[in-house]
């Protein structure tokens, strides 16, 4: 099961971390140190759910690199390394082709190139089938390499519309077991197979909650969405809540944080 995972890799924040991309929120710049503490907690959490946890140092170039996740998709069967489509956080993808290739045979990594954009954030594993956001951040050359990479695995992939958030994973996470958390443009949209999902639409007021990570027995969550917790917990899983007020102010949530395997 794709939950069942040993290893994470993370970034610190850099102290350029207040000036990282706000598109999506107003809610003020970072506080440096807020991050930092922040952060342990989430390395904590990803410790206490089992994972071996590499912990990268900070690039100050790099507002966003925190965010690890949007610089590479990692499979059951290998690691797919992105182009971010935000100009300012491209070179992350390749920053961090070093750090895959101390876990990945050489043939287990394949790289998206110009002119295809491709972002973690967009990408949404349902078992075998990768659900892929096309975003402001993932174009269609993007999803043509991605889903040509996966089908060489012997996966399948299919593209969903973003239309008013950052990322496909901004509006709601799928925790395995059939159980998937929608928020805000998913709950009207014939995005997925609903059929096949034990679906939770979140409140509005709680959408921040819906992007959460299913890490073996828990879910790791950001703190302050009860409503999003007690479905969890009716759903059978041990929760850790992080504090996430500084990530937020930059559009970044609890999967962003990290890649995992
Ligand atoms: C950005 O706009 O790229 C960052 N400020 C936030 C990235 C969040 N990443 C994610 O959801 N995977």
């Amino acid at each position: 099961m794709a939950s069942n995972f040993t290893h994470a890799i993370v970034r610190r924040p850099s102290h350029s971390v207040i000036d990282g991309i706000a598109d999506f929120t107003d809610k003020g710049k970072p506080i440096y140190e807020k991050a930092m503490e922040q952060h342990d907690q989430y390395v904590e959490a990803l410790k206490q759910a089992g994972l071996e946890v590499t912990v990268l140092p900070a690039l100050e170039d790099y507002p966003d690199s925190v965010f690890v996740e949007d610089t590479a998709v990692i499979t059951p069967k290998g690691a797919i390394s992105d182009r971010p489509g935000a100009p300012t956080r491209r070179e992350e993808a390749a920053l961090m082709l070093p750090t895959l290739h101390e876990f990945f045979d050489d043939d287990q990594i394949k790289v998206i190139t110009d002119p295809a954009t491709l972002e973690g954030g967009d990408v949404m594993m349902v078992d075998d089938h990768y659900y892929v956001g096309h975003s402001q951040r993932t174009n269609d050359e993007g999803f043509r390499q991605f889903s040509g990479f996966l089908a060489e695995w012997g996966y399948t992939a299919e593209q969903v519309p973003v239309e008013h958030i950052l990322h496909l994973k901004t509006g709601g996470t799928y925790v395995e077991d059939g159980n998937l958390l929608v928020c805000g443009e998913f709950k009207t949209k014939p995005a997925y197979h609903r059929g096949q999902f034990n679906l939770f639409e979140v409140p509005d007021e709680e959408a921040y909650g819906a992007d959460c990570v299913r890490i073996n027995d828990y879910v790791v969550m950001a703190k302050g969405y009860p409503r999003v917790k007690a479905q969890l917990q009716k759903w059978g899983y041990k929760i850790i809540e992080v504090e996430m007020t500084e990530f937020e102010k930059i559009d970044g949530s609890i999967t962003c944080l990290s890649l995992r395997w």
